[in-house]
């Protein structure tokens, strides 16, 4: 059976989604984050980092959600939410599979970070670090998330899915930045990434991974 540990409000979500979709049964652990919204300890006795998610299998321990999604698929999906491999499509779905944790997730978290910093600071310097921050998010992170929220939307202008016509886990990798995005900081006027997460959300496998994951502030 397969097992895995989920924190509440968090990227593993996206693991459940495709276990969902493949119709495979397995067990959630569920953990709640801590008041600075950091992983609890626990975690760190399943696995050395202590993030989430982190599969279990038959003695395997595998953190890192592509691994764990190119593991599922491999073991378990019998063709199923992929592209042929070594085809145009096939190789669109390797740029998404490692795109949305490698490329596009850095600026987000940097965004978040910047803007805990001032919260965090004593109170007399609040104002100058928010100024700071504001500066630094004007020059460095908002116009790289900008060619990235571009990236997103022209690329689903083309088919409606990241990797092709069809529905894949490219598409639930995606999910993710997108739906942080969207939320946390607002992608203008561009209309195909909207769509698209209406179009995810109205998922019936998706609806029922929010239901095995608890919480999940982001759809
Ligand atoms: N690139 C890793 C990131 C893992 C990660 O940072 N997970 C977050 C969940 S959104 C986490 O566990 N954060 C809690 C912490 O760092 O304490 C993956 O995709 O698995």
């Amino acid at each position: 059976m397969l097992t895995i540990h989920h924190l509440e409000n968090s990227r593993s979500q996206r693991v459940l989604w495709l276990l969902e979709e493949l119709g495979l049964p397995y067990e959630v652990k569920r953990y709640k984050r801590q008041a600075d919204l950091t992983a609890p300890p626990e975690l760190r006795a399943v696995h050395p980092l202590g993030t989430s998610p982190v599969l279990e299998e038959a003695g395997l321990v595998l953190a890192e959600t592509g691994a764990i999604v190119t593991y599922i698929l491999h073991t378990h999906g019998r063709g199923r939410l992929q592209p042929p491999e070594g085809s145009p499509d096939g190789l669109r779905y390797q740029h998404f599979l490692h795109y949305a944790e490698g490329s596009a997730m850095p600026p987000l978290f940097l965004k978040l970070v910047l803007s805990r910093i001032p919260e965090n600071a004593p109170i007399f310097v609040r104002p100058i670090l928010s100024a700071a921050m504001a500066a630094v998010d004007q020059r460095l992170t908002k116009p790289r998330l900008e060619r990235h929220f571009d990236y997103w939307d022209s690329t689903l202008r083309e088919s409606g899915w990241f990797a092709g016509p069809e529905f894949t886990a490219a598409d639930i990798m995606m999910s993710f930045p997108m739906e942080a995005a969207a939320s946390r900081i607002g992608i203008g006027l561009r209309s195909h990434i909207p769509d698209f997460l209406a179009r995810i959300h109205a998922r019936p496998a998706y609806r029922r991974a929010i239901e095995r994951g608890g919480p999940y502030a982001y759809a």
